[in-house]
């Protein structure tokens, strides 16, 4: 489905302020962008996170294997998706996979910002993308065939493409992530647009569990706010909406090896991390294979040309580093 350009995304062009490139690092524009959440909660006491289970690690090659199986999805999974925008499935990696996987984003975290992630006192919002080009066991849970099966079968397209992956930290005491749909950050002419997002532990409610407002359509009912650059009120704006209008929010906690899939028009956001723990996730993006790039990608597209090198806007978005991962070629 090619999409049409919705009154938000007009009004995001015709804002001089932000229609300019994002020209600073992605650390740069993840510190800005959690800086427009409205933090007033009054709830903000740390508590300690129950224990990491101690269970049995599996080793590369029994990982490999989990993340090419394939995983059903019934009729009713793929019209709960369409009708809500996001869904929930359990069981889409092993324990033993997720504790394997956080265990080796907490160390890239800490050689890249030369940090302890799950130190209390650095409340900071960390991220790191375009990972798995440069580390071939993390590129597996990335172009996972698993994960893009399902993301192809919940879209209900021959095929998808990675956008990018995205190592999400969202250290103890984090403030909230704003209220935002993906529309805004994808610079692609497809609504066939969808985010595996993976926790790397077990992530209850007070660890700030990515949480959706539903269903899928709530958006047009903030249509007409604007997409303010500095301060709160976008975040205000789009909470103050759906409070009025008793727009119904899924925030449940995630187990262990439990994923969420977003649509890119589905409104979501996270509360503050309150446990004493990193909470550390891996959001890859996917979108259907023969999609191009907006002719006018803004600052809230961020970095995207480090995740498509050499594709301009208007062009069909296909560099090498956006493989095709579901269906998988034939070696
Ligand atoms: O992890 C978060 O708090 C936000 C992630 C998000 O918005 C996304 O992956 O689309």
């Amino acid at each position: 489905m090619i999409k049409s350009n919705n009154n938000l995304n007009s009004k995001i062009f015709d804002a001089s302020d932000i229609s300019k490139p994002w020209d600073k690092d992605n650390q740069a524009w993840w510190d800005w962008y959690v800086s427009l959440a409205d933090n007033n909660d009054k709830e903000n006491k740390i508590i300690n996170a129950a224990p990491l289970p101690n269970i049995a690690i599996p080793s590369d090659d029994e990982v490999l294997l989990e993340l090419n199986q394939p995983y059903d999805l019934t009729n009713d999974q793929i019209k709960f998706f369409k009708k809500n925008g996001f869904i929930k499935l359990k069981k889409v990696f092993s324990p033993g996979a997720v504790i394997k996987l956080r265990a080796k984003l907490i160390n890239l975290l800490k050689n890249q910002f030369q940090v302890d992630p799950d130190k209390e006192g650095n409340d900071r919002f960390l991220s790191l993308e375009m990972i798995w080009p440069n580390n071939s066991f993390l590129r597996a849970y990335v172009l996972s065939p698993r994960l893009a099966q399902i993301s192809a079968d919940l879209l209900e397209v021959p095929a998808v493409r990675l956008y990018h992956d995205n190592v999400l930290a969202k250290q103890s005491g984090c403030g909230r992530t704003p209220w935002h749909f993906d529309d805004h950050h994808f610079p692609l002419d497809t609504n066939d647009v969808v985010t595996a997002w993976v926790p790397a532990q077990p992530t209850p409610i007070e660890m700030g569990p990515l949480s959706f407002a539903y269903p899928l359509d709530v958006h047009k009912l903030v249509n007409s706010v604007s997409f303010e650059k500095t301060g709160t009120g976008y975040d205000r704006g789009i909470s103050n909406i759906f409070s009025k209008n008793n727009v119904s929010v899924n925030e449940t906690p995630f187990e262990l090896g439990e994923v969420s899939f977003h649509h890119n028009l589905s409104f979501h956001t996270a509360s503050r991390n309150r446990t004493n723990r990193s909470r550390v996730v891996l959001a890859n993006t996917y979108y259907r294979d023969g999609a191009r790039v907006v002719d006018a990608p803004t600052m809230v597209s961020g970095d995207w040309q480090k995740f498509m090198p050499n594709v301009n806007p208007g062009d069909i978005a296909a560099s090498p580093l956006n493989p095709i991962c579901w269906p998988v070629k034939d070696k």
